[in-house]
């Protein structure tokens, strides 16, 4: 049964809702195997053995907002910071020199940073781009439409910002108080405003197979062409907190069914979920892009694991691109990656 709907995903012929939801189905770890096998093989006939790497800069743990999977959460009692424009240009150009494609800049909704026309958040990404020569992702949250030709004028290339799930009750469980249609506007506002855009959902979150396929079906109709799947690590001091965390398996098979879904996307394997030790199992089921890449001692935060592997050096350029290589990957250029940019920006997300 599989076997049919795997050979017309790499030949190409796209997947319907039904091949979609009944790849989802699969457990035997024979099948999944296969399905893995498939998905790193679509991936690199568009992409080659080569793998981007994104650097990341979480300049701000402040947030209004108080969804209830996150240990920012505005009440979670913990500590946070605020990084000035100096430290994030400083950090923005160390992670440049390490050899990433790109950074990204993250930080939860700040009030601070969004005060008087995103004054401070403008003045960050403006300063960032000046001094870097590699793209900037930006990571702020949901903003008024008004925000996005600023944001791109300042140096902005890629807005993320995902919707966690497609399923409206479940959205409002997970993102209290806000709205889902602003949410996902931001993206339609971004690329609208010229930039390249990026979606994302969570497993682990109570989400059924059904809601799965739609999200996947979803993030293809807007055209994001960066999309992710991370499996939720439950935090401190949260309503979540005592939720069971899953295995990987979930996001793996999740990941390379959006890999057959969207051949031609960027799809990253986040550091944030399980360290350094999750990645290559990552890279195999079709992921092309490493993210949350953090320079160790700089007092930086993961978003889903806040210290996992960032100290250690584990999650840093050198030994991740140690542990690629040894898989077989090769490390993308910056002109590679800026050329693949020129070509999704042209031709849109396939
Ligand atoms: N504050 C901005 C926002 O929420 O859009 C930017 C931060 S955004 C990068 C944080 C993302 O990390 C969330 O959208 C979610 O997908 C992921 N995340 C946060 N907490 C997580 C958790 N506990 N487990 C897994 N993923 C998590
Ligand atoms: C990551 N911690 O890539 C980052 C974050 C925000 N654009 C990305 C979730 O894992
Ligand atoms: Fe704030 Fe983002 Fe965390 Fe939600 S996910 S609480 S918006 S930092």
């Amino acid at each position: 049964m599989y076997g049919a709907i795997l050979e017309r995903a790499s030949e190409g012929r796209g997947l319907g809702r039904e091949d979609i939801e009944t790849l989802l189905t699969m457990n035997d770890p024979g099948d999944l195997n296969k399905l893995f096998e498939t998905a790193y093989n679509v991936k690199k006939e568009h992409f080659g053995d080569k793998v981007f790497t994104y650097g990341f800069v979480y300049f701000s743990t402040f947030c209004r907002n108080n969804c209830s999977f996150c240990y920012y959460r505005r009440g979670n009692g913990i500590d946070r910071y605020r990084k000035s424009a100096e430290e994030v240009v400083a950090l923005s150009g160390d992670l440049q020199d390490s050899g990433v494609n790109l950074v990204d800049l993250t930080m939860g909704e700040d009030p601070k940073m969004h005060a008087d026309g995103h004054a401070r958040l403008i003045d960050i990404i403006k300063k960032v781009d000046s001094a870097v020569s590699i793209p900037i992702m930006l990571s702020p949250g949901a903003v008024s439409e008004s925000a996005f030709p600023l944001f791109r004028e300042a140096g902005a290339d890629w807005y993320a910002c995902y919707q966690e799930t497609h399923n409206r009750r479940l959205f409002s469980e997970m993102r209290l108080e806000q709205d889902y249609d602003h949410r996902s506007d931001q993206r339609a506002w971004a690329k609208k405003n010229g930039m390249l855009t990026e979606d994302g959902i969570m497993v682990g979150i109570g989400e059924t197979r059904t809601d799965v396929a739609d999200s996947i079906i979803q993030m293809g109709r807007q055209g994001c062409e960066q999309v992710r799947v991370m499996t939720f690590v439950p935090q401190q001091g949260t309503p979540m907190s005592e939720s069971l965390r899953k295995g990987r398996e979930d996001e793996l098979k999740v990941m390379a069914v959006m890999r057959l879904a969207h051949p031609r996307r960027l799809i990253p394997a986040s550091l944030d979920v399980e360290g350094i030790e999750g990645l290559i199992p990552r890279i195999r089921a079709g992921a092309n892009i490493v993210t949350s890449i953090v320079p160790p001692h700089m007092h930086l935060a993961g978003v889903a694991q806040k210290e996992l592997d960032i100290d250690s050096g584990l999650r840093s350029i050198d030994h991740v691109t140690d542990v690629l290589e040894k898989e077989g990957c090769r490390m993308g250029s910056n002109t590679e990656y800026e050329g693949l940019l020129r070509k999704m920006g042209k031709e849109g997300a396939a």
